[in-house]
Formats: C-alpha cells, sequence, structure tokens
C-alpha cells in the first residue's frame, strides 16, 4: 500500500527514470566545482561490506565488485573506513603503517585498482586518516617507547607521573592526572622501560602522538601526501578534536555521575578542541589545497554548538576543513526522537551559523545505534527511514550515509557477552554493548551470507532479517526503501534548486510537519515532511517566505493520496510521508523576496 504514488508521480514528470539499473547510467554525474558541494558520500566499513575471498571478511576487491552498484545508487564519493595495517585491536583505528594496506584487507596494487575503477564509476575515493594516535605495534612507538633517549621518544605524550599509590601505581607513581580514556579506564599507560606514562585518548594500543613536536607534523603530512599523489579525493579525519592536550597536564572537571565504563564524567576542557588544533588543520588545508582537483577535508567533529562547529571551518576565512561533520542534526543525544521543530532550528542554525559553509549532515556512521533504531517506533520504521533520507538528501548539505542506510538495515547487537567483538563492549557489557551491532555485514541478497560471504563463519553474523531487507529484494520493489533513496538522490543531481538552492522554512510554527522551500521563485522545490504518527492536513504558506503562490507539480512522494497535488492548500500528509514539489507558472517574487 505505501509508496504507490511514486512512480505515478515521477513518470509524469519526466524527471527520474525509474527503470531500475538504467537510471544512474543515463544520470551524468554532476560536473560543479568543487565536487564535494552537495555531494553524496558514502561510508563503508571495509570488514563489513563484500568479502571476495571468502575469509568472512569484507576487503578492498569486494569493494570494487559493488562499484556498479554505487553508481547506480548515485553516490559521488565513498570514505573507506580504515584499511591499513593494523593488529585491528580497534579493528583499524589502531594503524601500524600508513602507507599500505592490511593484508586482511588486500594490497597496496588492490587499493590503486580500486581508485582507478571508481574512476570509471564517477566515484571519487575519501580516506580515513588517524591523525591522533598510531598503535603501539607502530615502528615509532615501539622506538618511543624503548628508551628516554631515542629520538622517536618525544613523538608520544609522556609524563614521569607523581608520587602515590593504589591500583594505577607503579613504582610508586601514578599518573599525573584524572584524565579518563574514552574507552574506559585511566587514560595513562605506564612503561616500565621508560619509567613513565604515555596517554592514550582511546584504547591503550592507541597512543596519542604529540603535535606538538614538529617532526610528527612533518611525517604525518608526509603520509597524506604519500595517498593524494596516488589520487584520493580527501580524507575523512578521525578524532581531529582530541589532537592536542593541556601541556600542563591539568585535570579535568568532573561534571558528576558516571558513563558506562565506571569512570568520572570529565568536561574534557583539556584534552579536547584546544585552540592549537585550529594551526594544525590551516596547515592540512594548505597541504590539500596545493593539489588540483578539489582534495577534500572531512572532520569527524562531535561539536555541542554551532559556533564550535563554525570555526573548523575557519569561520569567515573559510581557511581550514571543508566539512567538518555536524553531529547535531543526526545525533541528539541519548533521546533521539523525530522532531520538526529541532531538526528546524538545528537546520537553520547551519544555514545562519556558519558564515556560508556548506553543511555536512550525517544521520549514521561505525560508532552508533544506526538512526532507525533512534528514531524508529518499531511500527513505522520504514517510513521513518525514508523521511530521515529526505531531511538528509534535499537540505542544503553534503550528504553522507553509512551503508546499509539506504535499505533500512538495523543494528544487530551481540546478545551474549561472549559474542562481542568491539573491546569497548566487552569492557562495558551490559550497560555499553560496544559497536558491532551497526557493523553487521551488509545485506546484498535473501540468500546465505545475505550475498556477503561464501564463507558461512561471518567476522560478525548476518542479520536474519536480511530474508527482506536486502538490496535486490528491495531494487525489484519500486516502493521499497531503497527506490526512495535513489530517487531522492538522483532528483538532487538534477534539480540545481536542490543542490545549491537557498533553503527557507515554511510555517516554522508547526509542530509536526517540517516544510520549507528550496531555491528561488520560478524553479522552487517544496518539501513537506510529516515528522509525526498522525496524518496531518497542512497548507504551505510560501507567501510568508516571499513567494506568491503558483500552481505546483508533485516531484516525488510516499503519499500516494498526493501524486497529483496542485497546490500547496489541503496536503494531507500520513504518518512520516514526504512530498517534494516544483513551484510551476511564472511566479513573481514578492517585495519581500527582492
Ligand atoms: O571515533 C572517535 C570518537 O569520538 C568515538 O569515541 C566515538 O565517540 C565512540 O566510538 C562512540 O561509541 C573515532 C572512530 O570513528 C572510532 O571508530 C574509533 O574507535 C576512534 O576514533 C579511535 O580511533
Amino acid at each position: 500500500m505505501r509508496l504507490t504514488g511514486l512512480l505515478v508521480a515521477l513518470a509524469a514528470t519526466g524527471v527520474l527514470i525509474t527503470g531500475g539499473a538504467r537510471a544512474a547510467a543515463a544520470t551524468p554525474p554532476a560536473h560543479r566545482a568543487p565536487w564535494w558541494r552537495g555531494a553524496v558520500i558514502y561510508e563503508i566499513y571495509p570488514r563489513s561490506f563484500q568479502d571476495s575471498n571468502g575469509d568472512g571478511r569484507g576487503d578492498l576487491r569486494g569493494i570494487e565488485r559493488r562499484l556498479g552498484y554505487l553508481q547506480w545508487l548515485g553516490v559521488d564519493a565513498i570514505w573507506i573506513a580504515p584499511m591499513y595495517p593494523s593488529p585491528q585491536v580497534d579493528f583499524g583505528y589502531d594503524i601500524s603503517n600508513y602507507e599500505g594496506v592490511d593484508p586482511r584487507f588486500g594490497s597496496l596494487a588492490d587499493m590503486e585498482r580500486l581508485i582507478a575503477a571508481a574512476k570509471q564509476h564517477h566515484i571519487r575515493v575519501i580516506l580515513d586518516m588517524v591523525l591522533n594516535h598510531t598503535s603501539d605495534r607502530h615502528p615509532w612507538f615501539i622506538a618511543a617507547s624503548s628508551s628516554r633517549s631515542d629520538p622517536k621518544h618525544d613523538w608520544y605524550v609522556w609524563s614521569d607521573g607523581k608520587p602515590g599509590r593504589g591500583p594505577n601505581a607503579h613504582d610508586g607513581r601514578v599518573p599525573p592526572n584524572n584524565w579518563v580514556s574514552l574507552f574506559g579506564g585511566s587514560a595513562w599507560q605506564w612503561v616500565p622501560a621508560v619509567h613513565q606514562f604515555y596517554y592514550h585518548a582511546f584504547y591503550r594500543q592507541q597512543p596519542d602522538l604529540n603535535w606538538r613536536n614538529p617532526q610528527v607534523r612533518r611525517a604525518m603530512f608526509a603520509v597524506m601526501r604519500f595517498w593524494l599523489d596516488r589520487g584520493v579525493a580527501g580524507f575523512r579525519l578521525d578524532a581531529v578534536p582530541q589532537l592536542f592536550e593541556d601541556p600542563k597536564l591539568r585535570d579535568e572537571r568532573p561534571l558528576g555521575g558516571v558513563n558506562a565504563f565506571g569512570d568520572p564524567i570529565l568536561d574534557q576542557s583539556r584534552t579536547g578542541d584546544l585552540p592549537e588544533v585550529h594551526v594544525v588543520m590551516r596547515e592540512l588545508r594548505r597541504l590539500v589545497d596545493s593539489y588540483p582537483g578539489d582534495r577534500v577535508l572531512i572532520g569527524e567533529t562531535y561539536l555541542p554548538t554551532i559556533q564550535d562547529l563554525d570555526r573548523w571551518y575557519g569561520g569567515a576565512r573559510h581557511d581550514e576543513l571543508q566539512l567538518p561533520m555536524d553531529m547535531r542534526l543526526g545525533f541528539h543525544g541519548d533521546h533521539d526522537h523525530l522532531d520538526a521543530a529541532a531538526f528546524r532550528r538545528r537546520i537553520m542554525a547551519a544555514e545562519s551559523g556558519l558564515h556560508g559553509s556548506e553543511p555536512l549532515f550525517v544521520f549514521d556512521n561505525h560508532d552508533n545505534v544506526r538512526s532507525i533504531d533512534r528514531y524508529g517506533d518499531g511500527r513505522h520504521d520504514p517510513m521513518i527511514n525514508e523521511l530521515l533520507g529526505s531531511v538528509l538528501l534535499t537540505t542544503r548539505a553534503t550528504a553522507l550515509l553509512y551503508y546499509g542506510e539506504e535499505i533500512g538495515m538495523h543494528t544487530t547487537p551481540p546478545a551474549r557477552r561472549s559474542q562481542v567483538r568491539d573491546p569497548i563492549g566487552i569492557r562495558g557489557w551490559p550497560k555499553e554493548k560496544g559497536r558491532d551491532g551497526e557493523r553487521t555485514p551488509m545485506q546484498w541478497t535473501p540468500g546465505p551470507q545475505a550475498g556477503f560471504s561464501t564463507n558461512p563463519r561471518t567476522w560478525l553474523p548476518v542479520p536474519a532479517n536480511h530474508a527482506t531487507i536486502n538490496v535486490q529484494t528491495e531494487r525489484a520493489d519500486p516502493g521499497s526503501q531503497l527506490n526512495w533513496y535513489r530517487h531522492l538522490i538522483a532528483l538532487r543531481r538534477g534539480e540545481s534548486a536542490l543542490r545549491d538552492g537557498r533553503l527557507r522554512m515554511l510555517d516554522p510554527g508547526d509542530p509536526n510537519v517540517l516544510a520549507y522551500l528550496r531555491g528561488d521563485a520560478g524553479g522552487g522545490i517544496v518539501i513537506a515532511m510529516n515528522c509525526s504518527a498522525v496524518a496531518r492536513t497542512v497548507s504551505l504558506h510560501i507567501a510568508a517566505a516571499g513567494v506568491q503562490p503558483v500552481p505546483v507539480e508533485t516531484l516525488l512522494t510516499n503519499a500516494p493520496g498526493l501524486r497529483d497535488a496542485r497546490s500547496l492548500r489541503n496536503l494531507t500528509l500520513p504518518p512520516y510521508a514526504t512530498w517534494i514539489a516544483r513551484l510551476r507558472g511564472r511566479p513573481r517574487s514578492s517585495a519581500s523576496a527582492n
């Protein structure tokens, strides 16, 4: 019953081709400078995307095999989570060689092949770059921890600690302060050989680099050049607000309470977002700008306010990251729920608070419970997933998609502690079950292992719901979540108003329906989304946004009753439905629009 209006509306407008695999090939890639503005960037967790050699883990050849699918979906770039040689304590975020590929994922030649093959599909490749820390097995750290006089010693953050007793004491010394690891326990680890503690923001196998040492900068910049020279389109900078620590190693202020690991919750004022980091961001920006082709820097930036985020762009100077992630829209905290007013507030904050920079919106990644399980209500989940796609893909922003989001994959956390793979889930069980649940294998088919692997022993179990939630089944169903995402992406590629047009909120007092106008009078597009579980009938007042009412034409909707809507009056949106329409005719702009 759902979505029956979709194809009719599409066919009537001729905007989209609905004949399955033909669509993306027929839609030329958007050629605009810079390419990343309004792009769709698709995150791939390489262990979980496609296994090509039957070892139960995904790999680079597997990604290569699925490029046709990604082109059909319409993505502009893929961001591949770390595939470098690594002991895999943090599944690749503990890197022991920045200039290679872990044999589990393939070889450097496979990566070069993947970059070239992706180009044939008009898809760029973005790598994850972990600047904050290395693996404790990296030759730099092995040297650094061997002796205080080793030339690499100062490449990491060391402290003699202070005299004391207790469980963290070694030879009568305890860590210098109260800092805790984000992954549990003290952030300081004792090394007997040097009689010192080193600092680690994450696992103890991930010692933090000392960014105050110019040699560290030079070494990491050289690593980035290594990959830029091989044609990568840019980097996603991991945990980048954590790069610097207070040189005086002062205590952080406890905010009260403890986290899932039983550690005190601290204000992170001495270990996160220190001013020094922005100097490095400007240097990094100059580095990528010295390459042709609009190489891009994406930041993993969990920041509380839009003013904080704006600093990561370089504010009015626009000289730091092009795309620090705006986590405020998609990750509200522990209590995500659909709230038209909250979405409106956060979208408008990004519209007006970033000195005109492009927001980067994101609802899903490999570290968080999937959005469908945070925003879903268990009854309308497919519609809610489509609504999140509508917000992501019709706002004025670059969009990050996480593999499986487009088909409505759910989080499948381990049932028992003994099944957990992610170390934070073992340590934090049962309060923190770790991140396995959002890293399960991509669901390609209803068949064995969901088409992910020929090996029945996949690194994480394939969720049983792959029988219905999978690419093959959904591709064949015109009303599927997958086709909804694909149509949204194609629409956004085809309509300059959706890519570049300004955004004006409509009826900002409506508590249930989020509606806005993209573009200007003449070619404007109106989007209305019912964020509630009850059907809502609304009239959209575009005159208040400075545009005179004109006839409209439906471009895309999952509200069957709205496929023939011709005006903005008395629109009935079923629960969580989206309606997207073009303003027709020869509208006059009212005075306030000029
Ligand atoms: O995550 C950094 C980060 O902020 C995480 O602590 C995040 O808040 C947490 O995983 C939520 O559960 C990045 C990577 O995305 C993550 O996968 C890595 O484990 C981490 O850095 C260390 O490299």
